[in-house]
């Protein structure tokens, strides 16, 4: 999105970076794309702004809503170890698979659009929950109706998703394609393979602080810093991964673009073909999301499911306990790389601020009962105890 803008543009952008409310938003966006010109350089950023209010206008109908008591709920509570949305076409399985991985009764019908509210349930992995959420289907062919941007929504803000994509479909890998673009160009990234970068504003930060774990083609940090004070951005964090141009950073600066772990699901084994359909696809699949054959009628692939999600989400379960007691059995859930401070810090605040030091048994720990200080990284299983 090399977006050449006038200047006036851009300071409606600055504008809107600057905003706080949904209001101001709103507003910064209608004059921005009142002040753009027309043509076919400036046809992605136009796009991009439009549905971006539509989205805000969305939420400020939502908030309005609730206000009222009432209306719809567009959110559902996280729950368990993450939340997972299943995305998908019509007719996919979402309901279905559903159906057969969790508790919950969702409505399944040989016809498109039985499914008109996100239907959460619960997926037993080991000792922990994770949440499924069935959603109304995305319809590609409408990219900006509002169910596709109420599901959009419940997508940014699941812990990861799960596209569910029928082997009856004609060309299976055709969809997953669309599908991974639909998500795209609303700031939905799944696969690290593009390069990635964000930018976190952040007042506290002095200046320009760049965090590149991968390349920057092209360009130095003094071109990044005089780009970005062209949109009044001046204390910021901008991480980059995987090869990543100027132009990268400056959609990043409106297009806020999330990184969501993802697992393809391809649905329908049972049916004749399907092996064969399901190889193809991979082929055109990102090689970093993982990809599961399953079918909801027969079950076949579906204890793939759990251990699947639990490796994108890139979690591990810590057990605590007291002195001379039995640990907890609810695990913490903590992101991989997670130390000794951070669970200290996640049972309780006082706890990490009189951290004195903690024992570990488990696959981190030397030995049983190891005695370790903060920093010590931790691993899925690992028992703490920590002492203030
Ligand atoms: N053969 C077969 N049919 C399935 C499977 N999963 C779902 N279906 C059928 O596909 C249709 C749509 O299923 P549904 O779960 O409602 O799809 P959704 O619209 O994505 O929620 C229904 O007729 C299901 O019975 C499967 O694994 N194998
Ligand atoms: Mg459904």
């Amino acid at each position: 999105m090399p977006a050449n803008l006038p200047p006036e543009a851009k300071a409606k952008l600055a504008k809107y970076n600057e905003a706080r409310t949904i209001e101001e938003k709103i507003r910064a966006l209608e004059e921005f794309l009142s002040a753009v010109p027309k043509h076919k350089g400036t046809e992605n950023i136009r796009l991009w702004a439009k549905r971006r209010l539509a989205e805000l206008r969305e939420e400020l109908e939502a908030r309005r809503a609730r206000r009222g008591g009432g209306g719809p709920r567009i959110f559902i509570e996280r729950a368990g170890a993450g939340q997972i949305v299943l995305l998908g076409p019509p007719n996919s399985g979402k309901s279905s698979l559903l159906a057969a991985l969790t508790n919950a009764k969702p409505e399944i019908a040989p016809y498109p659009f039985s499914t008109q509210k996100p239907v959460p349930g619960m997926l037993q992995y080991k000792d922990i929950q994770f949440q499924l959420v069935d959603t109304p289907p995305l319809i590609l062919d409408q990219p900006d109706s509002p169910v596709n941007n109420r599901v959009v929504g419940l997508a940014r803000n699941a812990n990861a998703i799960a596209l569910v994509v029928g082997l009856d479909d004609p060309d299976p890998g055709g969809t997953l394609r669309r599908l991974l673009d639909f998500l795209a160009e609303r700031g939905i990234i799944v696969s690290r393979e593009r390069g990635i970068v964000r930018i976190v504003k952040d007042r506290s930060v002095t200046g320009i602080k760049v965090e590149a774990r991968g390349r920057m083609i092209g360009f130095t940090e003094d071109d990044l810093r005089r780009l970005l004070s062209q949109y009044r951005i001046y204390n910021a964090v901008v991480e980059i991964e995987g090869d990543v141009t100027l132009d990268d950073v400056e959609d990043a600066v409106f297009t806020t673009r999330i990184y969501k772990p993802a697992v393809i699901i391809l649905n329908k084994a049972d049916i004749p073909g399907a092996k064969e359909k399901a190889q193809e696809t991979a082929r055109k699949a990102p090689q970093d999301v993982p990809i599961l054959v399953v079918s909801a009628r027969t079950g076949e692939g579906l204890d793939k499911v759990g251990p699947t999600i639990f490796k994108v989400l890139g979690i591990i379960r810590v057990y605590t306990k007291q002195p001379n007691k039995e640990p907890d059995p609810d695990p913490l859930i903590l992101e991989k790389g997670s130390t000794v401070l951070d669970a200290a810090r996640r049972i309780h605040k006082d706890l990490a601020r009189k951290f004195r030091y903690a024992k570990v048994w488990g696959p981190s720990a030397k030995y049983p009962g190891q005695r370790v200080g903060a920093d010590h990284v931790l691993e899925d299983g690992d028992i703490i105890e920590v002492h203030a």
